[in-house]
């Protein structure tokens, strides 16, 4: 092991490859629309596979600590979700087309509920291995995705908030005090923003393309309510921005806000949909990009609670790219290089998104007023 080198958990179960997304390609499949079935539904598991076996073929894995998926509980579950709700998935779980997580672009198959409770677990476990030191760090490359899905409802391919889960964990059971959510997915964590709106143990910051999804959320002005107030950040920005907008958004933004709210844990929803190769997003981060911004929130983590960060899988829809975007951030947690670089660096690095803009840099000037709204709990 290097100097740089850090004990990194790695999960991944072979069951997060068997999310069922059906036969439609993001609307589901109708032929009145003129909507043809297609076989790879954009959230196609294949896209979190492939990073796997990038993981596994680079042997990125022999520097990882692989630790196990074990399916979250439903008490585990109903610490953030309503049990009407949990109800109503078990129920559709056991149908035998299976359901929908709530707004009729998120259908799972028969046994989809028990994926559901598989990535939440998976959550749970990678968080756990952070905090009781087994490793330093860890990549939960879990599926389905969770950030979207609110305390009463699914929606964006989310069932239940996986983070959210590994956050009420950490702080109902494991007993901290303070949870900071650092959400890099393109699209507006709008779920743990429903879940926490009145906690001032969480603090949760959400990164992303302007109206992309949800398209009525995610603006500075949604800051939190009660006790929560000034815990919900929001950092929309504007669709062509790439590494040096993610960068500077960080910079200036996100780790102040983790400085004064002083986290003892970071979780970290990451998508790699602001991936310029993405069919759903509109932004031009590389390889490198989510390497560097691994970098600042790893770096971060260091100065201000002992390291202690876990990403976890959200979205990414393009198979070509997403395993190159995942193995720079894995690299990068890890301390450690494959030998493998961004193989399409040839094609997209020329392609801009690395110079800040004008109008990127007043977006994200926008959002620094939020820093200054933030307390932590323990100075109150
Ligand atoms: C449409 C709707 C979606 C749903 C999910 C995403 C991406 C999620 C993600 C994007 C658009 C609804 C087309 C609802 O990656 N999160 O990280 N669109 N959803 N209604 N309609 C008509
Ligand atoms: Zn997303």
């Amino acid at each position: 092991m290097s100097d740089d080198e850090k004990r990194t958990g790695y999960l991944w179960n072979t069951l997060y490859g068997w999310v069922d997304t059906g036969s439609g390609g993001l609307m589901p499949s109708s032929v009145a629309h003129g909507l043809q079935p297609i076989s790879h539904h954009v959230a196609h598991p294949d896209t979190k596979r492939r990073l796997h076996e990038l993981v596994m073929s680079s042997r990125l894995i022999d520097h990882l600590v692989q630790i196990d998926a074990v399916p979250a509980t439903r008490a585990d579950v109903a610490r953030v979700h309503d049990t009407a709700y949990i109800d109503r998935i078990d129920a559709e779980g056991a149908l035998p087309k299976g359901g929908d997580a709530g707004d009729g672009v998120s259908p799972f198959g028969q046994g989809g509920e028990q994926l559901a409770y598989l990535a939440a677990g998976g959550a749970i476990e990678a968080t756990k291995a952070v905090l009781d030191g087994t490793v330093d760090r860890a990549y939960a490359l879990i599926n389905p995705p969770g950030h979207h899905a609110e305390r009463a409802v699914g929606r964006g391919f989310c069932i239940f908030n996986n983070t959210a889960v590994a956050a009420a964990y950490a702080l109902d059971v494991a007993g901290l005090d303070r949870v900071a959510i650092v959400d890099w997915d393109v699209h507006h964590g709008n779920g743990a923003q429903d879940i926490f709106a009145e906690s001032s143990q969480v603090l949760n910051i959400s990164l992303h393309q302007n109206r992309c999804f949800p398209a009525d959320s995610g603006f500075i002005e949604e800051n939190g309510f009660g006790e929560g107030a000034g815990h919900s950040l929001n950092i929309p920005l504007p669709p062509g921005g790439g590494n040096a907008v993610y960068e500077y958004a960080l910079e200036s933004v996100v780790i102040p806000a983790l400085e004064v709210f002083r986290p003892q844990l970071i979780l970290v929803p990451c998508g790699f949909d602001a991936g310029i190769m993405d069919p759903l997003s509109r932004m031009m981060v590389r390889a490198d990009g989510f390497r560097r911004m691994t970098r600042l929130i790893v770096d971060a983590a260091e100065r201000i609670c002992g390291g202690k960060v876990v990403f976890l899988q959200e979205g990414g829809y393009s198979p070509y790219y997403v395993p190159f975007c995942g193995l720079a951030t894995i690299e990068e947690l890890a301390g450690v290089s494959s030998g493998l670089s961004d193989a399409y660096s040839p094609i997209v690095g020329a392609m801009g998104g690395d110079e800040l803009l004008d109008h990127e840099r007043e977006a994200v000037d926008a959002a620094k007023v939020l820093v200054r709204r933030v307390s932590s709990p323990a100075t109150n």
